[in-house]
């Protein structure tokens, strides 16, 4: 009876960014005592705990992914049932910019952390947020049909890469030291609490501001490019049943349908009532040395073995992201303030990249 009625203790790496948040927020209504990691700034960086309303509610832990004895404190201070290693250098250019920390961050944090807990006989389940990036190549070759666990990974970049190392490494210690360790293979997901470095958001809040008349503008990079693009909550929801599910399984989250950059921006634009080839630029400081065609994913093993699927698809996606971008520049415009990044976002206008000399 006793073991019931256990209160579980999450520990969620990375709750300062898209997914850490959600996932705090889903786990403390469903009565976890949640830890979560976050590391030290010059400038905190807690907008997105506070527009959910849980910044109060967590145990936060100081700890950085490159600091091996940090990661053994907060398991230590945690004691922790389940770990939710969402914490990563997740932007895909910026690991063009900054390859060995990429691999050092987004790759070999995940073998720190499962050392760490086979070495203190920790049972915690593993969670690892692996991506569709992996699939790399593979994708375009493959443009009829969806990715899916048995598709071969062929990164085209150093943070697929790093994070194939990471994917492998989790099965390693699932296969040889017998622990629950899962890799959700997740396809991209997009909210209003997405970073603005990232493509959709970048749009949404570009729109939005030449809708109220404080931009005229949108410069982006590859506009053919296609991407399977899901709702974030939503996608929280898959990576907590994997944790639930009986056996350590790896699963690909997704939502079946790949749409180009362009067609984000179209519809985006329609949102506002604005004509995009309007206001949009091609700028090649946002193209990247590689770039992966198109991605799009099959989660059928996910609908079978654990009763998950999208509810929210493309234009409906578009539709939440871009009114609530407009609902928030128009708050501001009348001079209400919120937790909200973008008024101190810094404009990347002289933005020198990779692109920028190619
Ligand atoms: P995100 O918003 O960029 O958040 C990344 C988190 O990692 C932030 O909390 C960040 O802290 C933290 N972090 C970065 N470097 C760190 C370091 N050296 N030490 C400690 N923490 C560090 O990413 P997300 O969209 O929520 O994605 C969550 C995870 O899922 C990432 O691992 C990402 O690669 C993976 N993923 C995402 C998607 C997607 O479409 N969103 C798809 C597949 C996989 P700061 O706030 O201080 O920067
Ligand atoms: O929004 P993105 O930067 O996301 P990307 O590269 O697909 O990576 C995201 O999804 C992955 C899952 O597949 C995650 F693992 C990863 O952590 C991240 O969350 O770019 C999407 C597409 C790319 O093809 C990019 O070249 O949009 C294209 N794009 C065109 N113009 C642009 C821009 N991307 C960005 N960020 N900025 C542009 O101006």
């Amino acid at each position: 009876m006793e073991g019931l009625l256990k209160v579980k203790n999450a520990l969620v790496t990375g709750v300062t960014g898209q997914d850490g948040a959600y996932l705090t927020k889903y786990l403390l209504d469903k009565g976890y005592n949640v830890y979560g990691t976050y590391r030290r700034l010059s400038t905190p960086n807690f907008w997105r705990l506070r527009h959910l309303e849980i910044f109060e509610k967590l145990n936060l832990i100081s700890c950085d992914l490159s600091d091996a004895g940090s990661i053994v404190e907060a398991i230590k201070i945690s004691k922790p049932d389940e770990i939710y290693h969402m914490a990563a250098q997740s932007f895909v250019e910026a690991s063009f910019e900054t390859p060995v920390s990429t691999g050092d961050i987004t790759g070999l944090s995940v073998t720190r952390i499962l050392e760490a807990l086979r070495q203190d006989g920790c049972n915690a389940k593993f969670y690892f947020a692996g991506t569709s990036e992996m699939f790399g190549e593979t994708g375009p070759r493959t443009n009829e049909r969806a990715l899916n666990e048995n598709d071969v990974f062929r990164p085209m970049s150093p943070y697929a890469a790093a994070k194939l190392y990471a994917y492998w490494i989790t099965r390693i210690y699932r296969e040889g030291y017998k622990m629950f360790t899962v890799n959700g293979i997740l396809f991209n997901h997009e909210s209003p609490l997405r970073g603005m470095e990232f493509v959709t958001r970048k749009i949404a809040n570009e729109v939005a501001k030449i809708r109220v008349g404080l931009s005229r503008e949108l410069k982006l990079g590859n506009l053919d490019a296609k991407r399977d693009w899901g709702y974030a909550p939503e996608y929280i929801e898959a990576i907590w049943l994997m944790l639930q599910n009986k056996v350590p399984k790896d699963f690909v989250i997704a939502t079946g349908e790949a749409h180009s950059v362009r067609e984000f921006v179209e519809k985006s634009f329609d949102v506002a009532k604005l004509n995009w080839q309007d206001y949009v630029k091609v700028d090649k400081r946002f193209l990247r040395p590689l770039d992966v065609p198109c991605l799009r994913g099959d989660y059928s093993l996910a609908n079978r073995e654990l009763g998950w699927k999208p509810k929210t698809k493309f234009i409906k996606l578009v539709e939440i992201m871009v009114k609530e971008e407009i609902s928030r520049w128009e708050r501001w415009l009348k001079g209400e303030t919120f937790p909200w990044d973008a008024p101190n976002y810094p404009s990347e206008d002289r933005l020198l990249t990779r692109g920028h000399r190619m």
